[in-house]
Parts: C-alpha cells; structure tokens; sequence
C-alpha cells in the first residue's frame, strides 16, 4: 500500500537511517557540547558530481547529521572530499527552501502556499485537462541525473505506463547523452568500461575537453597518485588548471577534435602502431576506418587544428609506445555539433592501439552528476528501465512481466528529446510540463528562447528543493523536495558503481521525498494500483534489480542496500550467478594488481578483459564521419569565440545548491567573470578588472574582466553558473545524441 499523505508527512518525523554504527572515536572530538555530541555514524555517497565519494555522516541521538568528514575506507575517495563534498549538509538548511506547495492564482497571480491536496488536485486537473483537449502525448516530463534510481524509475514508470505519457527526458541530455549513444553505437551497450583504479595503474593519461581539478577533484587525485610516472596529455584550448599540472597541453583549436583524432589514427596506422590480432578478432570496420583516414594527413590536421605538425607526433609516440593508455573524455566531447562521432574517434584510437579492457587502458567517458549513470539505465526515457530497448517486443514483455503490468501499457517508440519536447511546445502540440530537479530557465542552451517557450505552457510544474530558482519562480505549480541527506536511494557513479544515499536530516516543512511524491501522483491520478509494488525505494532496487537480469548491467547478485554499504559500493555487472563469489569469476573482468579478490570485498573491475563486445556478433564497431565546420563561426561582427565550463570546485551548475553555503561563496568569484587574452584586452582597453559587455546574435552579459592567457587570442571563457551565459550561448545540437553544443558560438566583447 502507497501510505497516505498524513503518513508520509508524520513519517519524516521517524527513523532516520537504517543502519546506525557507533564509532564515536572515529572521529576524534573531543570535549563538545552534549547537543554536538555524534552519537552514530552512517556511510552516505556525495549527491554533487558523479565521482562518487563516500562521506561518513555524524548523527546525534535523534539520528540527525551534525557534520561529515570523508570515508577513508571508501575505494572512490580513499578518505577525500571537494568543498562540495564538505559542504554537503549546509544547502539543506538553506532559508529559502520550499516547505509547502505553491500555486499561482491564474496565469498571472503570484504563487501562494496551499496544502498537499490541493497541490495534487491542481496537478492531475490540469495535466488530465489537456490530455482530453489536446490528446494523450500533449504533456511531458523533464528530470535530472540528481536523484536516486529508484526515484527516476518511479517517475518513468508512472509517466508512461501510469499516465499514458510519452515525451520525456532529462538533463542528461545536456550532458551524457553523446556518451550513452557513442558507447551504444560502438560497444552495444551503454557501458563505460573504466575503474578508478585505472587512473593509477595508466602510464598516459589523455584527457580531451575534460577538466577534473575543477569538475572531478578527486578523480584527479587518484590520478595524483599514478607511481608509473605517467604522461598526462590535456588536449583543451584553454590552459586549464588541469592542462598546467600536465606533462603536455595540446591547446588545438575549438571543435578540431575530430580532425585532430583522425590525424592521430592515421599516423599510427602509418607507423604500423596498431595491434591487428585484436582488431582482427574483437571489432569490425577497420578496413573501411582505414580507408577513410587516408585524407587526414598531418599538414591538414595541423592547418586546421592550428597545432604544430611536431606536437602530432610527440602524441602518437605517446600513443604508441606506452604499454598502458587511457582515453579520458567529458563536456569538452559531449557538448559539440559533431560529438558522438567524436567520442567515436576516441573509442577507435582505444580499439585500433588494443588500449580496452586491460589495467590502465580504456576509452572512458567521465560522467557528470551524482546519478547520470542511473538516469542512462533507469530514467525510462530513451530507452526502457535497465537500458533495454522499447522497440523490442520481447524487451517490453520483460519488463512488464517483473513489473506485473500490461505490455501494452509500455509505449513501442521513445518520445521526443529535450530540444524537440521544447519545440513541441513552442508549436502548441505540448502544452503541459513537469520539471524535476532541473533548472531549465538557467541551464538550457539559448535561454531567452527556452524562457519564452516555457512561458507558452497551459501549465508549468516545477519539483525542487528551493521555490527560489530561475525555472520555479515561472511554475504554476511548485511541489517542495526533499533533497539529498533527506531520503534514501541509490546512485550509479561514472565507474558503474552503485552506493547508497541515506537519510541524514528531515526535509523541512512539508516537502516530501520526490518518492513520497510520485507514489501521491499516481494515487491522485488513479494509477497507484499499478504502482503497488513500488512501496519503498528498497522495494523499487529490488524490482530494478529483476530488470537487470541478463542485461550487461546486471546487477541481480546484489542482495541489498546494507550489502552495497558494506562493500564500499559495487560495479555492474554483478550477476548471480556470481555474486557471491570473487570478482575473478566474473565474465569480462580481470583483476589488476590493486584488486582484492576476497568475496565479499570486490573493489575495483573492468570491462571488456575477454575482448566480447555486447554487440549480437560480439564485436566492437569502428564507427565515422567527415567533419563539418561548427555551425556559428567568428565573423566582423562577432569577432570571438565563446568556451562555457565549470568555474570552479566550489561552483554546481546554476548554484541553487553550493550558492548557498557561505564558505562556497568564499572560495569563487561571485559575479561573473570573463576570461580574455592580454592581448585582446589591450586592444579592447579592457584592464583587469573593467566591465566587459558581451554580444551574440541572442543575448548580452555583462562581466568582470580577468586578463589571463589561459584561454587563446579571438576566444573567452564565461563559467556556466551565471545565469546570463545562457542568453549568449547558440542551439546547435549533435544529430545523434541531440545533446547541445554549449563550447562555441560567436560573440562580440566591448568596454560599454
Ligand atoms: N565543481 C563542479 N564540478 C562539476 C560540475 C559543476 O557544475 N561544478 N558539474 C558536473 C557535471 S554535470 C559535468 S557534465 C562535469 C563536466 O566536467 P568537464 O567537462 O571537465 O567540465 P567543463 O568545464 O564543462 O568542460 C571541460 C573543458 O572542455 C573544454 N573545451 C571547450 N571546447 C572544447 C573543444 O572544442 N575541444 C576540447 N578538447 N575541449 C574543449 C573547456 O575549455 C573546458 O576546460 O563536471 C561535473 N563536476
Ligand atoms: N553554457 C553552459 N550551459 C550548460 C553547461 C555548460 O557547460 N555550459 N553544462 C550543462 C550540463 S553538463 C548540465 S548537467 C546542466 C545542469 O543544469 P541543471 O540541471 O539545470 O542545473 P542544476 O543547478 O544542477 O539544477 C538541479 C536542480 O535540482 C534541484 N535539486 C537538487 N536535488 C534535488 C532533489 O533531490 N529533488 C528535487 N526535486 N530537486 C533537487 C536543485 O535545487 C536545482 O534547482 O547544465 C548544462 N548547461
Ligand atoms: S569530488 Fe564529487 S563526489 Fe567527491 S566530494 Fe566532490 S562533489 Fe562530492
Ligand atoms: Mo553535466
């Protein structure tokens, strides 16, 4: 039974978190006041980016969090955390938290505190309304990679086989999408092979439009702890903190990636560098790759990468002569009009040297948010729960199946992406939204356009942790969150390892876990029936887990949350058939030196040790395409080129979260700033300092100018967490990941 309302609010009052330890001296306090006093400790996974470190939580006696320090038995994070992570438990207490629901009185009425029930009437009156004026498909949803598994399935299920909806998506879009469809494309299987221990054991690192001291910090501290004198290659146009601590910064021109990467596997099939047995027996369409390479010579590639034809070869001597080479690619990939052919390029290079499936290897896409894995596998938007394929008959029959429904509840095709649910809007075919754990206004690329066709809806729902964020203030309707520490569930990080999210604090007011959330829709709706099953989020784990069953990410032989806490997380696939057995059973992984193959203690695997791709023919597919310019070039008018990014470690996204921790707002500017090139500067009489104005064809911004040659003549750099870089930015977008391209687009700069 789904509890009732009164229940699921009085039950925040309850226990807290399962599995109290005590191990006071654990961390050494000393004489603190009895209120102070941790009376337990928990384990719970970082809910900020995908790294996923573990954070031991202190609880008083009421099993409330009084502060957290890192877990240093932990494998992710070895007793390490970013700000972020320290900083985990103050945006909770945030004043400017949701604590009822909102509705707006009318269209243009302010949003006004109402009671749950009428949260809920509003909600499934008005989406119900426009289902029967406008058809079944007129409403959609909009999510996140910021929630647990549980949760995101939840939300899909009842969005689909629930309410009859089929136009969903989430912000991994913006984000991780290239990779899920490069990886499918290539491998089989959306299935990022890597494990931390690979950043230790590689002897080249390459790093391409990736920026870890800043977006993953503790991921480059494992990296920091290489003892095999590795080469770090950071191939980026600017000189990023992470291209300063490397042993070669390639600063290629923007968008040349894909040239550049041919050029590389073009001179390495010259110099005979490929491993033929491999590519001979695991993968298919090296011929045809080899053929199309030949019209990528170096003196093209240097032309229009704008690198030295000498810095090509010092990268393929790398490439080739190192045992152990590792690819390591994020938003510098992702985001880009050419991008899934490019993390193609880089999954070719891995293929062609045999640099798969061995210790130190991989072409290893490093994911973004805490949950984008889960929202890959579990979000039920692209592809059916447990990364199965909706336009497979028998996929469909065996997910109806665990979950006891209908097939033909389950849709047969998958429904629009972001930008094509957004200009379905625009044209009115949608006319009802619900957002979850997003902030749309701020993040989405050309924002005044998405502004303006948010404001086009019959009825906008916006479900956050703060009623304050650029998306809610334009909602209908705000239902008030729980955020995470609040609740309980599980996160996948960018390795396939799942950990477990404990509830550490109550939400405040009357906001509700997105959980409690969703099971109040589907009975205000008229679906809870279908939902019955799905009582807890341990509940929904075990249904996921049935799911798994017989796909690549199989994780049936877990048995529980307590069993994924006392391993210190555990990587898919974990059958059963093997689950309680070592890590050296498992089909496709092979233990490295750092492994420790006890049974219940299997820390670290990879994929893909037997060469067995999860293609029908087992094989792993060369996969290309000619590159085409980026769609707005600098011109007169709009001299330069715009780069976005992650500011710095202490900034998440559009800083509804870390903007409200003051000791976060101490360690990064908080106005926006404007990187540019001395020499530009100069020309443009900006000093260090000024206020610089900034033009597209869509949007101006004005920012603090900070003069630095880290970023290249005729280029800026503007750090995403400032809602104004949005209006700048230009809608291009991949055509197979349909993810938007936020690194280029063209801009004038002037001193107003
Ligand atoms: N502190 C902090 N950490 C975060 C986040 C955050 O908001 N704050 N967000 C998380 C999320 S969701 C994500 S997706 C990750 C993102 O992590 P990253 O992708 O590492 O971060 P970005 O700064 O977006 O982009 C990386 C680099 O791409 C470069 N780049 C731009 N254009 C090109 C190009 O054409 N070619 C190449 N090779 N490089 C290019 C940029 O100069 C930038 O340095 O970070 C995660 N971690
Ligand atoms: N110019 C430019 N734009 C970019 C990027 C870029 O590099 N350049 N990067 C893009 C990328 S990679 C990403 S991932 C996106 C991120 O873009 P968004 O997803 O829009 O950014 P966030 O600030 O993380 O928004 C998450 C929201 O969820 C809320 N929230 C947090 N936890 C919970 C919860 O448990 N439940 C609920 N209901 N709400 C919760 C937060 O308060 C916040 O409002 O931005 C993209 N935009
Ligand atoms: S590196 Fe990522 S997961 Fe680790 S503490 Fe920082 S934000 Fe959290
Ligand atoms: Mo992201």
């Amino acid at each position: 039974m789904i509890p009732p309302l009164d229940e699921l609010l009085h039950a925040r009052t309850g226990p807290m978190t399962a599995d109290m330890v005590l191990h006071p001296a654990d961390f050494g306090l000393g004489r603190v006041p009895a209120r102070l006093q941790p009376a337990a400790t928990t384990t719970s996974v970082c809910g900020f980016c995908s790294t996923g470190c573990s954070l031991k939580i202190h609880l008083n006696a009421a099993g409330e969090a009084i502060n957290l320090s890192p877990d240093r038995d932990h494998p992710v994070n070895l007793g390490m955390a970013c700000p972020k992570g320290w900083e985990a438990l103050t945006p909770l207490a945030a004043p400017d938290r949701a604590t009822t629901p909102l509705l707006r009185a009318g269209k243009s009425g302010a949003l006004a505190p109402v009671s749950w029930e009428r949260a809920l009437a509003a909600f499934t009156e008005n989406f119900k309304r426009v289902q029967r004026d406008h058809g079944p498909h007129s409403i959609a949803f909009l999510s996140t990679g910021q929630i647990v598994m549980e949760e995101m399935a939840l939300l899909g299920a009842l969005f689909k086989f629930g309410m009859g909806g089929l136009h969903c998506d989430s912000n991994t879009r913006q984000c991780m999408a290239t990779s899920h469809v490069a990886y499918k494309q290539s491998f089989g299987f959306d299935a990022p092979p890597f494990t931390y221990a690979d950043f230790e054991e590689s002897d080249a690192l390459i790093f391409i439009g990736a920026n870890p001291c800043i977006a993953h910090p503790i991921m480059w501290q494992r990296v920091m702890m290489n003892r095999r004198n590795p080469e770090i290659v950071v191939i980026d146009p600017r000189a990023t903190e992470t291209a300063q601590a490397a042993t070669l910064h390639v600063p290629l021109r923007p968008k040349s990636d894909l040239t550049l990467l041919y050029g590389l596997a073009h001179l390495l099939v010259a110099r005979g560098a490929v491993k033929r047995d491999f590519i001979a027996a695991h993968t298919s369409g090296f011929n045809e790759f080899v053929k199309f390479l030949a019209s990528f010579p170096p003196d093209r590639v240097a032309a229009e990468t704008g690198l030295p034809e000498a810095t090509l070869h010092r990268l393929v001597e790398i490439i080739a002569t190192r045992e152990r080479v590792s690819f390591w690619w994020t938003m510098g990939v992702n985001q880009s009009h050419e991008a899934t052919r490019t993390a193609q390029a880089i999954i070719n290079l891995a293929l062609m040297t045999g640099n798969i499936g061995r210790p130190g290897t991989g072409a290893n896409s490093i994911t973004g948010q805490c949950n984008a894995m889960g929202s890959r596998l579990f979000g039920n938007a692209t592809s059916l729960l447990g990364g199965h394929d909706t336009a497979n008959p028998a996929h469909r029959e065996k997910v109806a199946d665990v979950l006891g429904l209908d097939p033909a509840r389950i849709p047969e095709k998958t429904g629009y992406a972001y930008d094509q649910i957004l200009d379905a809007i625009d044209r009115g075919e949608i006319r009802a939204l619900w957002m979850i754990a997003t902030n749309t206004a701020h993040s989405w690329i050309n924002q005044r356009r998405a502004q303006e066709i948010l404001g086009k809806l019959d009825f906008l729902v916006v479900q956050d942790m703060y009623a304050t964020t650029e998306t809610a203030r334009m909602a209908d309707l705000v239902l008030p969150a729980a955020g995470w520490g609040e609740k309980e569930g599980v996160l996948i990080n960018s390795e396939r390892r799942l950990g477990v999210v404990r509830k550490v604090a109550r939400a405040p007011g009357q906001a509700l876990s997105d959980f409690a959330i969703f099971q109040l829709i589907a009975e205000a709706w008229g679906c809870g029936e279908l939902f019955r099953a799905w009582r807890t989020p341990e509940a929904v784990f075990q249904l996921l887990k049935k799911i798994s069953a017989a796909q690549p990410c199989d994780f049936t032989g877990i048995r529980d949350y307590a069993h994924i806490a006392d391993s210190g997380g555990i990587q898919w696939p974990f059958p059963e058939t093997v689950g309680a057995q070592s890590c050296c059973a498992l089909p496709g992984s092979k233990p490295g030196p750092q492994q420790d193959c006890a049974p219940t203690d299997i820390r670290q695997r990879r994929l893909f040790a037997d060469g067995k791709f999860f293609h029908p023919d087992g094989r792993a597919k060369f996969l290309f395409d000619p590159p085409r310019p980026m769609p707005e070039l600098p011109d007169a008018e709009y001299p330069f080129l715009l780069l976005t990014g992650r500011g710095s470690s202490a900034q998440w996204h559009t800083g509804s979260r870390t903007d409200k921790s003051a000791v976060l707002r101490k360690l990064a500017p908080t106005v926006l700033t404007v990187e540019i090139h001395p020499d530009d500067a100069e020309r443009l009489g900006l000093g260090a300092g000024d206020q610089a104005e900034i033009r597209s064809r869509r949007g101006t911004a004005t920012a603090t100018a900070v003069v630095t040659a880290t970023v290249q003549r005729g280029q800026i750099f503007l750090p995403m967490h400032f809602d104004a870089v949005n209006r700048l930015t230009f809608p291009a977008f991949d055509p197979h990941s349909r993810q938007p391209s936020y690194k280029a687009c063209a801009v004038a700069v002037a001193k107003p």
